[in-house]
């Protein structure tokens, strides 16, 4: 294998091939050369197409970079990476900031200077930095000075970390005072298309976090994949949404798939539902991508808002109940495109066009993806069997030096950790975390199922379900229950949210236990942490 990188740390820690899944390329547009660098692809690629003078990169305070512009930033920066910190090939970059156009710069710099971007999320501290660093080895930061505290702290603990460089900043050594002064131009690397152009680590609701390696082709092929057959935005569009950059899905949303049909995107800071409906109503961004739990949030807030620019919205992170697609659907007139993707996948490889909706559904295989249902003995099951979802396509799972490469990866297949069955039409319909699912008195229970049930009655605001010990059942399902504003828990409330569910779905599935809560635990990422709802559950028991 033939690489542009001097550092071939990346290189040396690919799992053996042996283990790596399939690659499978069978779009005609899935071909690309040998040498492939994504940011020249995506940003010079749009100025050669002609594309140069359209915006970019957008933000509420007024920024509006061009594709001219935007090449120029990232050029600057590169400039400064390379003259100044000394970055090569295959060094490991950790960039830390919120969605920003700077931010945006940076990471599309990394990737002219053929270095590998590890994006960590805002809300990361010392702890967390210090196992990503450490594990990726970075020699480099880049910090938005605002989030600058918490690396501060873990740098004496990242041995490799040889230099630290802020931005949005105008201090002397700081990148933006550095990069005005350099030229707008830059040779991008030449990066071979294998090469690995970013780790991101998983958001790991448990467990230490894994990096997870994509190169610079997996980053085109994704954009190939999805946003062309199933999202199908145009160049006239301006994305926007919650997910962090360092996050695949606000990567790919917010940021590459965008740039890839010369489109525009408008990075939000700080993503409330106030400042998305802002970004829509104000701003005209038409195309939203956030989790289900924002558009449950959202939905009851529409009304104030003028969203007729709005076009598509995309769900991703967690199952989108049918509950919550109905609420949107009348508060917006739009149908949300849902879709099941993974950091291991790079982005989303099960969903399906606005125009073929199937409530409580994921979707369909992705055009470029494969997918199906295996049992326990690896073989695919029948329609209406639950089992184990797996997938192959262009992108794929390689962890970091990971001996969970094995987990993941069986067979050639990529294994999500996901409890799937595919109807008689096939769709693929979610049922739960492969390890979430609860076992109560001989029943198989899917905890958001539960949850979805519980979604449709007026007074829930948000819940989450999960297995909780007993000593005559073994395990009862338990919900952990967020009422909306007005209503009251109690025994009374409780009898009526069961009854509601057992009159909705299997009645064995109904919650036997309810607790009311102010909030649930979720991950930055928008993601229902259910394991802390089962400790507070196996504590509740005792
Ligand atoms: C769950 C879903 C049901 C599922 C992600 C889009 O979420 C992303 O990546 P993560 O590595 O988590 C992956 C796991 O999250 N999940 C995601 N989407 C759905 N479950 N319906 C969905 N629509 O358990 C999956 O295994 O954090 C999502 C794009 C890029 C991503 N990285």
């Amino acid at each position: 294998m033939t690489t542009a990188h001097v550092d071939t740390f990346a290189r040396d820690r690919l799992p053996p091939r042996e283990q790596w899944p399939d690659l499978v390329f069978d779009l005609p547009e899935l071909r690309y050369p040998e040498r492939l660098n994504c940011a020249t692809e995506l940003v010079r690629g749009a100025i050669a197409r002609g594309q140069g003078d359209r915006v970019a990169i957008r933000s509420p305070a007024g920024v509006r970079w061009t594709y001219r512009d935007l090449d120029a930033q990232a050029s600057r920066i590169a400039r400064v990476l390379v003259e100044d910190l000394g970055v090569v090939p295959g060094n490991r970059v950790l960039l830390r900031g919120p969605n920003s156009p700077r931010f945006a710069a940076c990471w599309l710099a990394i990737m002219k200077a053929g270095a590998i971007a590890v994006a960590t999320m805002p809300l990361l501290r010392a702890k967390e930095l210090t196992d990503i660093g450490t594990k990726s080895e970075v020699s480099h930061a880049l910090c938005d000075a605002r989030l600058a505290d918490e690396l501060i702290l873990a740098r004496p603990q990242i041995p490799t970390l040889r230099r630290v460089a802020l931005f949005e900043t105008d201090v002397h050594e700081g990148i933006d005072r550095r990069a005005a002064s350099k030229p707008a131009t830059f040779d991008d690397v030449a990066t071979f298309a294998e090469d690995v152009a970013l780790i991101a680590f998983t958001s790991g609701t448990t467990g230490k976090p894994k990096g997870t390696m994509h190169t610079h082709r997996d980053v085109i092929a994704a954009s190939d994949c999805w946003p062309k057959h199933t999202l199908r935005a145009t160049a006239d569009d301006v994305f926007t949404g919650s997910p962090p950059l360092a996050f695949t899905f606000g990567l790919g949303g917010l940021l590459v798939f965008p740039l890839r049909i010369g489109a525009s995107t408008l990075l939000v800071e700080r993503p409330s539902p106030e400042a998305l409906f802002e970004a829509i109503a104000t701003h005209g961004a038409t195309v939203l991508f956030t989790a289900p739990t924002a558009y449950r949030a959202m939905a009851a807030m529409a009304k104030d808002y003028d969203l007729s620019g709005l076009r598509k919205c995309v769900s991703a992170g967690e199952a989108l109940p049918a509950g919550t697609r109905r609420m949107w659907k009348e508060a917006t007139g739009i149908d949300i495109v849902d879709g099941i993707g993974t950091t291991e996948m790079f982005h989303i490889f099960i969903s399906h066009p606005d125009d073929d909706v199937r409530a409580g559904a994921t979707g369909k295989p992705v055009p470029g993806y494969r997918a199906c249902v295996l049992g326990e003995d690896g073989r695919p099951l029948p329609a209406g069997k639950v089992g184990r979802l797996a997938v192959k396509g262009p992108t794929g799972c390689r962890y970091l030096d990971d001996p969970r490469q094995a987990n993941y990866v069986q067979g050639g297949w990529n294994m999500t950790g996901d409890a799937y069955f595919v109807d008689d039409d096939g769709w693929f319909v979610y049922q739960a975390r492969a390890d979430d699912m609860i076992v109560s008195a001989g029943y198989n229970i899917a905890g958001p199922e539960v949850e979805a049930s519980l979604m449709q009655h007026p007074a829930v605001a948000d819940c989450g379900v999960v297995a909780a010990p007993d000593e005559e059942r073994g395990m009862i399902v338990k919900a952990y229950v967020v009422l909306k504003p007005g209503h009251e828990g109690g025994e009374a409330m409780t009898k009526q949210l069961q009854e509601h569910v057992k009159a909705s779905i299997a009645p064995y599935k109904y919650p036997r236990a309810i607790d009311y809560v102010d909030a649930l635990p979720r991950t930055e990422t928008g993601k229902l942490q259910r394991f802390k709802l089962r400790t507070m559950a196996q504590e509740g028991a005792r």
